[in-house]
């Protein structure tokens, strides 16, 4: 099972602010964890940070006949990129979204997500282990 994992804009950032909503861990903290679920799995996983949009797009198409599933923060993209929703439905992998907080519970503009249209599933408010419970889904 190959699977890309991909985190949009300001995940990067983890562990330098807002310990609060996204905790004290670092991104590259995030990094190791999954590489340690994949494992715990038997799964293969690329992990792709970017701040742009397009460069997220381009991650999806490549991914068209290489992967098996694709995992998604999209960050802020979720809430705005129909580009994002777009790339996912072209390549029809089954793609599971993940976010660390529980954007249902935070500012209304958080409420919608793009993703959601088209993911299979949607994991919120788990942190990390958000990350885990989505290889597992993939691996089922
Ligand atoms: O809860 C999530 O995983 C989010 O996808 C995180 C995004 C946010 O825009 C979404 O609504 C929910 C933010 C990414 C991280 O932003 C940081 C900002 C400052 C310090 C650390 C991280």
């Amino acid at each position: 099972m190959k699977i890309l994992v991909l985190n949009g804009p300001n995940l990067n950032m983890l562990g330098i602010r807002e310990p609060d909503i996204y905790g004290k861990r670092t991104y590259a903290d995030l990094e190791t964890y999954i590489h340690n679920a994949a494992e715990e799995f038997g799964a293969e996983v690329e992990i792709f940070q970017s701040n742009y949009e397009g460069e997220l797009v381009t991650h999806i198409q490549n991914a068209y006949g290489k992967v098996d599933g694709i995992i998604i923060n999209a960050a802020a993209y979720t809430h705005t990129s129909v580009a994002i929703l777009d790339a996912i439905k072209a390549v029809a992998i089954p793609t599971i979204e993940v976010h660390l907080s529980d954007i249902q519970q935070r500012e209304s503009f958080r409420h919608l997500s793009y993703i959601s249209m088209v993911a299979q599933q949607t994991i919120c408010g788990m942190g990390f282990e958000g990350y885990r419970e989505a290889i597992r889904l993939l691996c089922m």
